[in-house]
């Protein structure tokens, strides 16, 4: 059994699997190639081989214990007709939607549109031995606010106005919650063998709206894809002492936590579930000292603890690939 499995599955304490949030992506040289020569990102999205030459390239160049398919929580608006582009510099911009059209979307059109996806995990998944192949998408919340909002919450946001008319949004988020189960069902056919599901914008919820726009459809959603047979992992990021309440309620197979939560608090709080993550990307860019500091921190807190090493968000465009080499040498010394 791979070491992820082992982890999460077994709950299992010996060794700790190691990946990387955004292990893919612009901070590796052999990425941006590829990138200059592919200007629209959703189309690199649907390109089977490169999606899966992308998904390869971290695992080519260091010791990981998973690999995460290569593609953008953003391909399900896509899947539903809305226009999705990246402007060098400025971030996702997302076109108009008539949300009232989602509910009778055509699910064999949402195939057809993102079944390249589907072809792209397959092509990885035979390169790939005792790695795991990590399938995702985004919460409804994270997706809802995307889609609201058309563009990245961090360039602008209007919290106060967005719950004028909660019975909307809630039903919106229904309607979304089957699209990501599809999307994630799928994925797991053609070969992925953990899900991970982003609700990146988690954090911008008000206190009193965590459970009904957070928690409780994350919980919908994992409760039907448990079904499906494979381990499901979440990053409801930014809900600070919230983390306790989602644990109990949702009980995913995994907890991702940001680098907000305290390592020794969750330790306490998780009733049992294998966490993951935490250390902040930022802390890659300073000394090295402080990162050993920081990574040993997380190491020692969960050394009898099932625990997956990885970031509290993703990691940073600026961070040098050696970074990440010297972190994976430096937990593999301590731990295998
Ligand atoms: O060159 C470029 O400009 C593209 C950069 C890029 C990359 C490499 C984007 C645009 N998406 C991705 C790939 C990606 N996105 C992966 C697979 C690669 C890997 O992890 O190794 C994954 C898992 C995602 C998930 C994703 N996309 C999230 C959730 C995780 C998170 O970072 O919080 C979110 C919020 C997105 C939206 C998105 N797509 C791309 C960007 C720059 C963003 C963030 C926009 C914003 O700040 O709001």
């Amino acid at each position: 059994m791979s070491k992820l499995s082992d982890c999460i599955i077994n709950k299992k304490i010996s060794s700790k699997p190691i990946w990387f949030m955004r292990q893919a992506g612009r901070y590796l040289p052999e990425f941006r190639k590829i990138r200059k020569e592919n200007k629209d990102f959703i189309k690199l999205c649907l390109n089977p081989d490169l999606v899966k030459e992308i998904t390869l390239q971290p695992i080519s160049r260091f010791k990981l214990d998973a690999a995460i398919i290569f593609s953008d929580i953003l391909i399900i608006p896509y899947g539903l007709k809305q226009k999705v582009e990246f402007k060098k510099g400025f971030g996702p911009t997302l076109g108009e939607i008539e949300f009232e059209k989602i509910g009778n979307f055509n699910k064999q059109d949402f195939i057809n549109r993102v079944s390249p996806v589907y072809k792209g995990i397959e092509k990885t998944k035979k390169k790939l031995k005792k790695t795991n192949l990590i399938g995702f998408a985004g919460a409804p919340w994270t997706l809802l606010v995307y889609m609201i909002n058309k563009e990245s919450p961090k360039k602008s946001f209007n919290i106060r106005n967005f719950f004028n008319d909660e019975e909307r949004l809630l039903m919106l988020m229904l309607k979304i919650e089957e699209f990501i189960y599809l999307h994630l069902k799928k994925q797991i056919e053609a070969g992925a063998d953990t899900i991970q599901i982003f609700d990146s914008w988690a954090g911008l919820l008000p206190e009193n709206k965590i459970k009904k726009f957070c928690i409780d459809p994350t919980q919908r959603l994992v409760e039907k894809l448990k079904k499906l047979g494979q381990p499901i992992i979440c990053f409801p990021r930014g809900i600070n002492k919230k983390y306790e309440e989602f644990c109990k309620i949702v009980k995913p197979d995994c907890i991702s936590i940001d680098y907000d939560i305290e390592p020794s608090w969750i330790l306490e709080k998780a009733s049992g579930i294998p966490i993951q993550g935490g250390l902040d990307p930022k802390i890659l860019l300073g000394p090295i000292e402080d990162l050993k500091k920081n990574i040993t921190k997380y190491i020692s807190t969960f050394s009898n603890y099932p625990y997956i090493f990885n970031l509290g968000h993703g990691v940073l465009p600026e961070t040098k690939p050696e970074t990440i080499d010297f972190i994976v040498k430096f937990i593999r010394e301590k731990n295998d």
